[in-house]
């Protein structure tokens, strides 16, 4: 029965984290640059026998004489890690009694996994769980019979970060680690210092469930002069893709962004996400990395995972909306329950007699105007408006 629940388990996790999110994935060796033999010999199997159905070769690993002979992967740098949980698994076959194991090698200790000695002549896995600082650290796979003449192969080798998913409402002051930034968390402000490049929060600790979840707002204060906010995610396709919209710089008041995350690539259970400060390019063409001058802040406040819209700011058309007095001789003032962000007035004609003016206060000098009927034009920061009457006397 035991090797039942190895079967069935093996099905769920390869179904459940996918395949392009781990740290290191390896169906083929054939990357084998990336992989150091120690202490021993060894090679990509031809012809090949893989673990996977399509036969795309495993590596061959000789036991050491006298000293466990290994194979050691390249060093997983520390940008790439963040302190918390991750599990390596390998495939083995070979000999009933063949020894191997895993180890992670991390701040100058060795993390070993329980030997493994394979009990049939089939492939077999292995999974060894462990928590790692930020820090680099070097896999690797050892076959650890030392006799130096067993053989085994190893396939399809995984390193990956230990994800739950994300919750609807996540916390700021977890899961979200800077990178190209400083951090500091204070009550529920989660401010980001930028640094040089391409500052942002990377979501580390969690995963999104993209099938149920289609939206993302993201609360902000933006202290920075930089005009860009961007979602950056590893889709379900194995791309980075990417979401950015504008936001207020310099602004003096918390704002909600959302995106709307539906595409094509948005599907399954999303990792490596992101959350980037932007600049428009010279040429106001399109996005940049920040200056390197930078060194302004973003105050994060709330992100919010869910299904459907929650925006209120699209319901500008609906908000109250006053004006008076009405008839105006000079100042028009304007009461909104929702941010208006530039106003026009227009002639019964639709001839723009007063072109958009951004609104700074809430009033508006109409004192040289004829007199008349006149239609004033309301418009929120996302170009959303609604039009009142007014008559100019
Ligand atoms: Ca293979």
């Amino acid at each position: 029965m035991k090797h039942f629940y190895t079967f069935f388990l093996t099905l769920f996790l390869t179904a459940y984290f996918g395949h392009a999110q781990n740290l290191i994935t390896n169906s083929t060796f054939t990357d084998a640059t990336d992989w150091t033999v120690v202490n021993t010999t060894g090679s990509i199997k031809s012809p090949a026998d893989s673990h996977t159905a399509d036969l795309s070769s495993s590596f061959e690993l000789t036991a050491g004489s006298t000293y466990n002979g290994h194979i050691a992967h390249s060093q997983v740098g520390a940008s790439k890690l963040e302190a918390g949980n991750y599990m390596m698994s390998y495939w083995v076959k070979g000999p009933v009694g063949s020894r191997s194991k895993l180890q992670v090698y991390h701040q100058g200790s060795a993390i070993n996994s329980s030997p493994h000695d394979t009990s049939s002549t089939d492939w077999e896995q292995v999974t060894h769980s462990f928590m790692l600082a930020k820090a680099s650290a070097t896999p690797k796979v050892f076959n650890s019979q030392n006799d130096g003449t067993s053989v085994i192969l190893i396939d399809d080798v995984v390193f990956k970060r230990v994800t739950t998913e994300a919750l609807a409402s996540l916390d700021f002051a977890t899961g979200w680690y800077p990178v190209n930034a400083t951090a500091s968390v204070s009550g529920t402000t989660h401010t980001l210092n930028l640094n040089a490049g391409t500052p942002k929060l990377k979501l580390y600790d969690y995963y999104v469930d993209a099938d149920t979840n289609k939206f993302i707002k993201i609360d902000l204060k933006n202290n920075s002069t930089n005009t860009g906010l961007q979602i950056s995610y590893l889709g379900s396709d194995g791309n980075t893709k990417y979401n950015t919209q504008t936001i207020t710089a310099s602004d003096t008041s918390v704002k909600t962004y959302e995106f709307n995350m539906t595409n094509a690539a948005w599907t399954g259970n999303i990792e490596d996400i992101n959350i980037i400060i932007k600049k428009r390019n010279a040429a106001d063409t399109g996005w940049a990395i920040v200056d390197a001058t930078s060194g302004e802040t973003v105050d994060f406040s709330a992100i919010t995972i869910s299904a459907a819209s929650t925006l209120t700011t699209q319901d500008f058309e609906k908000a109250s909306i006053s004006i008076y007095p009405n008839p105006v001789s000079s100042e028009l003032s304007i009461v909104s329950d929702m941010k208006v962000e530039s106003v026009k007035v227009l002639d019964l004609m639709g001839r723009t007699v007063l072109s958009k003016i951004q609104m700074v206060a809430p009033v508006l000098n109409v004192g040289g105007l004829q007199k008349g009927v006149y239609m004033i034009e309301l418009s929120n920061e996302n170009g959303k408006s609604q039009t009142k009457k007014f008559i100019k006397k």
